[in-house]
């Protein structure tokens, strides 16, 4: 395989992946349930109550929602997923979507329930059991399931004049949380998550899967920053955001989650007001023209704050180190790059006749000119990427240069250090 580093054909990689929607995740089904008809294509409606209306297109949460009302008489009716296919995730399967209710004490239930055989049969999975509530996260761990094709997702509604059951935002992916959208803070080295509403303590529980905690604000300019990249949705309407600050341990005195001494806090006008005793959790205020810090209590849709609470994740993000061993002449090499994130592209790029530097799509690298790559790698759960490559007998006493291209998912690209290896 021949490739270029100055050929458009990387281009085009990075191009096909910024259309990802976030670093991380491996997403096989995603309903936001915007566009007409209901149910959307590939979703069905099994009705088996007395009601005709059952399941239909409502105004909550995000925009449209699946929604089932209170109807008169006795409701049995299933919103039913297309076939989902997760021999994608052949280890880890979730499935994440926000909900609301109203009128919980006249549920009967609202149950998710999974069909292995094409919908002759469902087990549950879940029965809600919790209050009204006008927006909540639902994460439901399918990793029993992981790897299987043509499963299919019931969200089952029983009662007779019964509740209310809002659903949206379906998301069948490989993590515990569910990413909205993953910016690089090249002034930090950290890696920002947006993660779906919730409530602090669940937004810190998907932080630290992600392998890190709710954002801890050092300065002004990380402030500034994370504002600027997630505090207004596409429309332009604000987000509250969750940070790590927080005065869990001594009331009043607020701390960072991750441990971090306290070098920077900007209260907006009053706060921290300690409202209630349990206002002990801070998030940047979109009520407030700045943004500015509010301590509140762990909810998840905050009228006081504006609208759905959104975590912001901050997970270090390692530099990626690039090695090769074992170079030898009529032997097996392994090139290896550790220290990625998961699912980064990784490109080793090797030339024989000199170290560069030379002008490439990604900067300045360390080869001459014609440079070649080895097959495009992906990063594994630990971040690491590794190719055995047998290496040719005549070979021996030839001089190698090589360096590594990392694409992340986000489109973002990172050049690893360079090396200078002899074939032994
Ligand atoms: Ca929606
Ligand atoms: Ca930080
Ligand atoms: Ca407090
Ligand atoms: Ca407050």
């Amino acid at each position: 395989m021949l490739k270029s580093w100055t050929s458009p054909s990387l281009a085009l990689l990075v191009g096909a992946l910024l259309s990802s929607p976030a670093w991380g995740q491996v997403i096989v089904l995603a309903e936001d349930f915007e566009t007409l008809p209901f149910p959307p294509p590939g979703w069905t409606e099994v009705q088996s109550g007395a009601s005709t209306n059952g399941w239909t297109a409502g105004y909550k949460l995000f925009g449209t929602a699946a929604w089932h009302d209170d109807l008169l008489g006795s409701n049995d009716n299933s919103l039913i997923s297309p076939p989902i296919n997760l021999l994608p995730l052949p280890n880890q399967a979730w499935m994440h979507c926000l909900q609301a209710v109203r009128f919980a004490s006249y549920r009967d239930n609202h149950s998710v329930e999974v069909s292995l055989d094409g919908g002759i049969t469902f087990q549950i999975i879940h029965d809600d059991v919790e209050g009204d509530t006008n927006m909540a996260s639902l994460d439901l761990d399918l990793s029993s399931y992981a790897g299987l094709n043509g499963v299919l997702l019931s969200f089952r509604y029983t009662g007779d004049n019964a509740s209310e059951w809002w659903v949206d935002e379906v998301v069948v992916n490989d993590i515990p949380g569910n990413i909205l959208q993953t910016e690089n803070n090249p002034a930090t080295d950290h890696s920002y998550h947006l993660l779906a509403p919730s409530t602090w303590v669940q937004a810190q529980a998907t932080a630290e899967a992600l392998g890190g905690n709710l954002i801890t604000i050092d300065d002004g300019a990380e402030h500034l920053w994370a504002v600027q990249n997630f505090g207004f949705d596409a429309t332009g309407a604000r987000r509250a955001l969750w940070t790590g600050l927080n005065d869990l341990n001594t009331e009043g005195i607020f701390e960072w989650v991750d441990g971090s001494s306290v070098s920077y806090v900007n209260w907006a006008p009053g706060e921290p007001s300690a409202a209630s005793a349990d206002e002990d959790y801070v998030l940047l205020d979109a009520t407030d023209a700045q943004f500015r810090f509010n301590d509140a209590k762990n909810i998840n849709y905050g009228t006081l704050v504006g609208g759905a609470l959104f975590g912001i994740a901050e997970v270090y993000m390692p530099t990626p180190v690039y090695s090769i061993s074992n170079l030898v002449a009529g032997s097996t090499a392994t090139f290896l790059i550790e220290h990625c994130q998961r699912l980064d592209e990784c490109v080793i790029a090797y030339s024989i006749s000199g170290s560069g530097p030379t002008t490439t799509w990604y900067g300045l690298v360390d080869l001459s000119m014609p440079i070649r790559a080895l097959p495009t790698l992906t990063a594994d759960a630990t971040g690491t990427a590794s190719i055995d490559i047998q290496v040719p007998l005549a070979l021996t006493g030839v001089p190698v240069y090589s360096q590594a291209l990392i694409v992340r998912v986000n489109g973002d690209t990172v050049l690893t250090n360079s090396l200078v290896t002899i074939i032994q």
